[in-house]
């Protein structure tokens, strides 16, 4: 008998020290938790027909090996990379193994800061960037991600 083949999901994935929102550096990061934005990345998924897996890990290692299991287990990407944004190009090289659509996504607006935050490793094989909308701009890439699901779908 054909094994029944699972809906694949929405991975969100996000880096180092994004466990801390909500503790510290309201002023930038706002006071919503990552545990509150899996809730509301979750609940627009399941509006729109969707699942999420939501993880984070202060790991590149563990980043990249969520980045390859998405090959097969994921219909698209959205990523906070976190300071790995800046830096990582294993993340980078892992992404552009990836078929789905990927849209990268920050709290703060990056370009509104330090100089070393305007380079993103990530940008160049993302299909789209959201930047500085705090928590919301987690919402806006679940729209994101399932627009270009769809259109690719067509
Ligand atoms: O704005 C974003 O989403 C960032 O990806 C957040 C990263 C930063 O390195 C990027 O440049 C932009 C940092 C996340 C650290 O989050 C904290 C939250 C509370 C307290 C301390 C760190």
């Amino acid at each position: 008998m054909p094994k029944k083949s699972r809906a694949k999901a929405i991975y969100v994935l996000n880096g180092p020290n994004l466990n801390l929102l909500g503790s510290r550096e309201p002023d930038i990061y706002g006071r919503t938790t990552l545990a509150d934005i899996a809730d509301m990345t979750a609940a627009r998924a399941e509006k729109l027909g969707y699942t999420v897996v939501f993880s984070q890990s202060n790991h590149e290692g563990e980043l990249v090996e969520w980045v390859q299991e998405a090959r097969a287990e994921a219909c698209g990407v959205i990523i906070n990379a976190g300071a790995y944004t800046h830096t990582s190009v294993a993340i980078h090289d892992a992404l552009r193994a990836l078929d789905c659509p990927i849209v990268e996504v920050h709290l703060s607006n990056t370009f509104a800061r330090e100089a070393f935050r305007h380079h993103s490793y990530i940008s160049a094989v993302a299909s789209g960037v959201i930047v500085g909308f705090g928590a919301t701009s987690y919402i806006l890439a679940v729209d994101a991600v399932a627009s270009l699901i769809e259109e690719a779908a067509e």
